[in-house]
């Protein structure tokens, strides 16, 4: 597909970036990413990975390219519409922890980071809940020394 990101790991290689985050998260499972199987946690951490992939993925493609399903098409989209896309993603946040409980994991890299760049781009509309849960996500120190890792390899940008 031409299409980036895509990781090699020893043998696997893995493409689509919600496929990556949770292989990560069972390649290193000292991070503790990911729910383990058993846990509750798992049921959330599961769909909203897949609700990351899915529903929001096809949303905002379609909406940048100024695509609105008609209600009658509304069955035929996996994500229905826009509108209950941002529903379901103020749903997911709503409890002021994280996706998955009171841990952070997987599915907030992921999930977390469509929310977060989408809302900086514009191309999810930005509505308090979803401001409230990303400014808690960058807040984190790793998110933190990961926004400094990415910062040192960028090349200097010349002047405006
Ligand atoms: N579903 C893919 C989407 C990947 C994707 O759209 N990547 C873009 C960059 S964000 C890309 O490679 N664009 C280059 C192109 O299509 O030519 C994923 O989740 O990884």
């Amino acid at each position: 597909m031409g299409k980036v990101p895509l990781i090699r790991h020893g043998a696997a290689v893995v493409s689509e970036c919600g496929a990556i985050c949770a292989y990560l998260a069972d390649a290193f499972p000292e991070a503790g990413l990911a729910p383990p199987a058993g846990d509750p946690a798992r049921a959330a951490y599961y769909r909203w990975l897949f609700f990351g992939a899915g529903p929001v993925e096809a949303a905002v493609g379609d909406a940048m390219m100024k695509v609105q399903p008609s209600p009658e098409q509304r069955g035929m989209v996996g994500y229905g519409c826009m509108a209950d896309v941002m529903e379901m993603l103020e749903y997911a946040v709503q409890d002021g922890g994280f996706l998955a409980g009171e841990r952070f994991s997987a599915a907030d890299v992921y999930l977390g980071s469509q929310i977060g760049w989408g809302m900086h781009f514009g191309t999810l509309e930005k509505r308090p809940a979803l401001e409230r849960y990303w400014a808690k996500l960058e807040a984190r120190p790793a998110a933190q020394r990961a926004r400094a890792i990415d910062e040192a390899l960028m090349p200097p940008q010349p002047a405006a």
